[in-house]
């Protein structure tokens, strides 16, 4: 190739929203502070001269007001940021979305950096399908970078303890899962424990069970609980208080025993930054669905990396465009998953015994089909 040659330029020519309301397994689930029957998937495909299309979406609790806040923002303030430029531009157009004066004016946070993030993995999306490789060899990624799965589908709060045990015994014997999550914060605190140590009880030492309270705590039940967790060796306890505390967080932590997990309700590096310089956290879950996409999500899984903490980032996207940048960060050797939206796209993710299988097709993985489009489609406005 002559050094000369210039690169093919790819000009984004357009784009469109949609959002998408997938049912959840078993019509409806909740943990201590949601409780749904769909997973929302507001999102854009980015359209471009060189016929290369890209796919991103956020991830969210299917209410359709709240959804259209996000196409919204993407129809009608970033497409004029977009259209007529450089798609594999990403760091440059990110910086353009995410400091344009006026959207950072109403939203550094919320709604513009999740519409943020959808735009992000798109271009990612495109970049990589005009390598012709799966975004996970975009990013320097290994075939020898096997990534493991824990699955948070088995152990929903609205379950009875006879469920959740039969549910995580299939996910561990039939399925050959590891790891599971399940959720804490029952009303009554004692419960917490009682189906914790069911679920110890049911698969034995070798599984990690993880603990989930979704910010319910305030800090005497969060230590009262928590502090028991140590005797069912559980991995770690996430978000056992409100999201934004870092104080709380690091008193928690200095208190218990047992590992703490937080940053799926974090939208930037910087506030990540602090938790982390704080030692408020120990397990990292940064969201590419909610921090500002893929670029975002490796800014954090550095920061995280440098500060010798383990990256196991949220699954907002359901783990179908993270596995990507999991494949591709040393930093990075589990990932959530949950079955919800999985068959939506091209390319499903698959998981066996345990382990994520390496994705093939060109893309981030985002490539949805015609079927889902039609099937879980509602109108953007
Ligand atoms: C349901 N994972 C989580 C679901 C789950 C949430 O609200 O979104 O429980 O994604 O906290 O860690
Ligand atoms: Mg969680």
């Amino acid at each position: 190739l002559d050094s000369s040659t210039p690169f093919k330029l790819m000009i984004i020519t357009s784009l469109e929203t949609f959002i998408l309301h997938v049912p959840v397994t078993r019509n409806h689930i909740s943990d201590s502070t949601h409780s749904i029957t769909h997973w929302g998937m507001p999102g854009v495909r980015i359209f471009t001269d060189e016929g290369f299309t890209g796919y991103g979406f956020t991830g969210t609790h299917a209410h359709l007001a709240s959804d259209r806040l996000i196409t919204d923002c993407i129809s009608n303030c970033y497409a004029e940021l977009l259209i007529g430029q450089e798609a594999s531009d990403i760091s440059l157009l990110w910086e353009r979305l995410a400091y344009y004066p006026p959207l950072q004016w109403v939203g550094r946070a919320g709604i513009t950096k999740m519409a943020l993030a959808a735009v992000d993995i798109a271009l990612w999306d495109i970049k990589s399908k005009a390598s012709n490789e799966p975004l996970w060899k975009t990013l320097g990624g290994s075939e020898k970078n096997k990534v493991e799965a824990y699955n948070t589908d088995g152990g929903w709060l609205n379950f009875s303890t006879q469920m959740l045990v039969d549910d995580v015994l299939r996910l561990t014997e039939v399925d050959g899962y590891k790891s599971i999550k399940m959720k804490v914060g029952k009303p009554d605190h004692s419960e917490d424990l009682q189906r914790v140590e069911a679920v110890r009880n049911a698969v034995g030492s070798g599984v990690r069970i993880m603990t989930d309270a979704n910010g319910r705590w305030r800090m005497p039940e969060a230590l009262s609980v928590a502090s028991k967790l140590k005797d069912y060796d559980v991995t770690w306890i996430e978000e056992p208080l409100w999201h934004d505390d870092v104080r709380g967080h690091k008193d928690f932590a200095d208190a218990i025993e047992t590992p703490v997990a937080l940053g799926e309700m974090l939208y930037s590096l910087a506030h990540f930054e602090e938790f982390i310089s704080s030692q408020a956290v120990h397990y990292v879950q940064p969201d590419a669905t909610r921090l500002g996409g893929i670029t975002e999500t490796l800014e954090v899984s550095n920061v995280a990396y440098e500060a010798n903490l383990p990256v196991t980032p949220h699954a907002g996207d359901m783990a179908q465009t993270q596995i990507h940048l999991s494949i591709s960060h040393p930093g990075i050797e589990l990932l959530e998953f949950i079955p919800w939206i999985k068959d939506c796209f091209i390319e499903p993710l698959e998981i066996r015994s345990g382990y994520f299988d390496f994705p093939k097709n060109s893309g981030a993985g985002t490539t949805l089909t015609e079927e889902a489009m039609s099937k879980y489609g509602k109108k953007v406005s």
